[in-house]
């Protein structure tokens, strides 16, 4: 796959769980993501904005920004961009049925692909009892989280030092433990078996910031990952297959190196002052 920006082209893009507001969100990442590919659809589906961190403290910086711009700047230019809620920014779900900057915000979404099959498309925080039951529990889990993703950055430091590759603790973690697994597989059947009773073909989410694709009780479950660490998409092309990018591997990026920001095409200037005199 030879990439260049803007060329890649896929029918359809279903992102989630980018954590805008959060120091571990990968924004620049996902902005070479952003201009790398095209879609006629751009699912963002959950926790894009961090709401609940917002209230504690608060971390956004430029390439934060630039995403929303980009995102903005894709539904201007005609692609049909829907933002789904999820638990991190349910503050939004207050507001589904209205459109912002040509940006649909809806509870959920059916979403038929090129080969007719109609997959619903949600968060799926209903389906994690944890953070359904107990929301200070989530909050807790989410600390421990985020320790875990600070301890594994400085152990990466040092291992660069001696000139070691990036090594991800909490991709380690959720692949060797087995209760991780065992949720992972818990949370897969239960969401399954939703898009069963709803008689759909498949079923699109995020939140669990594991990526995959596979058939479960007769549908197909696609997750599409997240960009705090992983940094993955799922993408539909033009034939109607599903697959699921990582972008880190396609672009060969290093996790521990910040990109350099390349300032994009001039034209953006013009269309938001346009923007702003109407
Ligand atoms: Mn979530």
């Amino acid at each position: 796959m030879k990439l260049t920006p803007g060329t890649n082209r896929f029918r359809t893009i279903w992102i989630s769980d980018i954590h805008l507001g959060t120091r571990g969100c990968k924004a620049e990442f996902l902005l070479d993501f952003l201009r790398y590919t095209e879609s006629e659809f751009l699912y963002l589906v959950g926790d894009i904005v961090d709401g609940w961190r917002m209230r504690k403290s608060w971390y956004w910086a430029q390439s934060h920004n630039d995403v929303i711009q980009k995102v903005l700047r894709k539904a201007r230019k005609g692609t049909k961009v829907t933002y789904i809620p999820g638990n991190h920014d349910e503050w939004l779900r207050s507001y589904t049925g209205l459109a912002f900057g040509g940006v649909m915000l809806l509870k959920e979404d059916i979403h038929t692909t090129a080969d007719g099959r109609r997959l619903l498309i949600m968060h799926g925080d209903q389906f994690d009892g944890v953070v359904r039951y107990a929301r200070w529990l989530a909050v807790l889990g989410d600390g421990a989280y985020e320790l875990a993703l600070k301890l594994n950055n400085l152990f990466n430091i040092a291992r660069r030092r001696f000139g070691y590759p990036y090594w991800s603790l909490s991709a380690y973690l959720k692949s060797r433990v087995k209760n991780a697994v065992q949720f992972v597989g818990d949370y897969a059947n239960a969401i399954s078996s939703e898009a069963r009773d709803r008689k759909v073909d498949g079923i699109v989410c995020g939140h669990i910031h594991q990526a995959e694709i596979r058939t479960m009780n007769g549908v197909l479950y696609c997750n599409d990952g997240d960009w705090v660490e992983s940094c993955s998409a799922l993408v539909e092309h033009f034939d109607g297959s599903l697959e699921i990018l990582h972008w880190m591997e396609l672009r060969a990026l290093d996790p521990m190196t910040p990109m350099i920001d390349e300032p994009d095409e001039p034209e953006e200037r013009e269309l938001e002052l346009a923007d702003f005199g109407r």
